[in-house]
């Protein structure tokens, strides 16, 4: 499996970046990017320092970190043309990138890197910390950028702008949000390529979807991209729980590293109270009971409460009181999450079996993750619970075993659904296998 794995990063190596996928995604995208690294730090860290480079290199120059980097390839829509992004004036130079961004993974990311490197050799270890040093305030200043732009309202959860943004498109968390997202009548037309992809339209977002997603962009070209007009004028607002709870993991994170390595006091201490902050905040969200976090609506002030693996972003970056933390664990071990008694590999789906919103097969609304299976186990490691963190890596192999790399996967059948030969699938393979 491993060999395998690495065949599939060496098969969607361009050279300079790994394509997130050898056909529906054909070009580098944000978070893909940071899970890729650690794979690819496993068969040669300086590819793996080279990958977060090329990403880094795409940095706009206010700071954030864009969701896509196109390559030339012309086979994904929306392309560069499409977003417009040419004209914004705080584009990166020399490279074409999307307008929004994606979950703050990177400084995860960086950790495993030189933590495997050290596991290597000497000249790999210098390698990996000579490239956490060169990347740390590149990093800060994403970080900041979150802060300074995202961080919109007295909840205190970072917002996004795009369900794309989340990394979860059309999760059933953002219905409510995009059901008050009315295309205009002059929406530029445009065709889908990524059905021409997939076996069955059923595996991907709707019609009616893409409109809202394509309207979304469409808003925030007529904001120039900049980046607190996009939050005034953008008919989706969100504050993302989830991206809340990975934010606060990878700022304490990122100040680890800045210690071990010497960074900037101030800078250092900052990121510790972002870091409590979107603790705190993912805490507020959570309902009092059950401990499950909940998305807002920032445009309409009201609480999100669909079932799906966000709500467990608490398990994630700590925060709850420990009844209610526990309680938490509990649901997600439970018959309605990772429990169920007919799925085939017992890690959560991403949408609970139970709910009305649960589709096998479509996409975010109920099929399991490979990557969030590993991100979940992680953070299980790093929160000292041992027992769950290799649950999740036993029972990720376990999803993962027909070794086609797939996407996603239906629970029940564990047929590979989406694109097959995924990168970041590899990737994550990688890491529990090594
Ligand atoms: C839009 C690349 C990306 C992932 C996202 C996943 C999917 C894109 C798409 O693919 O999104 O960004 O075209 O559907 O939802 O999490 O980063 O793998």
């Amino acid at each position: 499996m491993a060999a395998r794995a690495a065949l599939v990063l060496r098969d969607n190596d361009t050279g300079s970046l790994v394509t997130a996928s050898p056909k529906l995604y054909p070009h580098m995208w944000s978070w893909d990017a940071a899970f890729i690294s650690m794979g690819l730090a496993y068969l040669d860290v300086r590819r793996a320092v080279a990958e977060l480079d090329t990403l880094l290199a795409a940095q706009w120059r206010d700071g954030m970190i864009p969701h896509i980097v196109f390559t030339q390839d012309t086979d994904y829509f929306p392309g560069p043309d499409r977003w417009g992004t040419d004209a914004a004036p705080q584009r990166p130079h020399g490279v074409r990138t999307s307008g929004i961004c994606q979950p703050p993974v990177h400084a995860i990311a960086v950790r495993r890197i030189v933590e495997i490197a050290r596991k290597t050799s000497q000249d790999d270890a210098e390698e990996a910390e000579a490239f956490a040093e060169r990347a740390w305030s590149s990093l800060y200043r994403w970080h900041r950028w979150i802060v300074r732009h995202r961080m919109p309202d007295a909840s205190g959860l970072v917002a996004i702008v795009h369900g794309w943004e989340s990394g979860m498109d059309n999760s059933p968390r953002w219905d409510e949000p995009y059901a008050a997202v009315l295309p205009g009548p002059d929406l530029p037309p445009y065709m889908r390529l990524d059905l021409l992809q997939v076996d069955d339209p059923g595996e991907r977002p709707s019609d009616d979807e893409y409109d809202r997603y394509l309207w979304l962009i469409e808003q925030m070209r007529r904001a120039d991209y900049h980046p607190d007009r996009v939050v005034e004028t953008s008919g989706f607002l969100v504050g993302d729980v989830f991206v809340t709870a990975v934010f606060a993991l990878a700022c304490d994170t990122l100040a680890g590293l800045g210690e071990e390595l010497d960074q900037n006091a101030e800078e250092i201490a900052e990121l510790r109270m972002w870091a409590a902050r979107a603790r705190a905040a993912v805490a507020l969200s959570a309902h009092p009971e059950t401990g499950m976090a909940r998305d807002r609506d920032i445009r309409s002030g009201r609480w999100l409460s669909a079932e799906t693996i966000a709500g467990f972003s608490p398990l994630l970056c700590g925060g709850l009181p420990a009844d209610v933390e526990s309680r938490l664990m509990s649901t997600l071990d439970s018959p309605a999450w990772s429990g169920h008694p007919d799925l085939l590999a017992a890690v959560p789906p991403s949408v609970s079996p139970s709910s009305p919103d649960f589709d096998a097969k479509r996409y975010w609304r109920g099929p399991q993750w490979p990557v969030v299976t590993w991100l979940f186990g992680w953070a299980f490691e790093q929160r000292n619970w041992p027992r769950h963190a290799s649950e999740f890596r036993a029972q990720g192999v376990h999803l993962v075993s027909d070794g086609s790399f797939g996407e996603y996967y239906e629970p029940f059948t564990g047929k590979p659904l989406g694109s097959t030969n995924q990168s970041w699938t590899a990737a994550v393979v990688l890491d529990w296998l090594c």
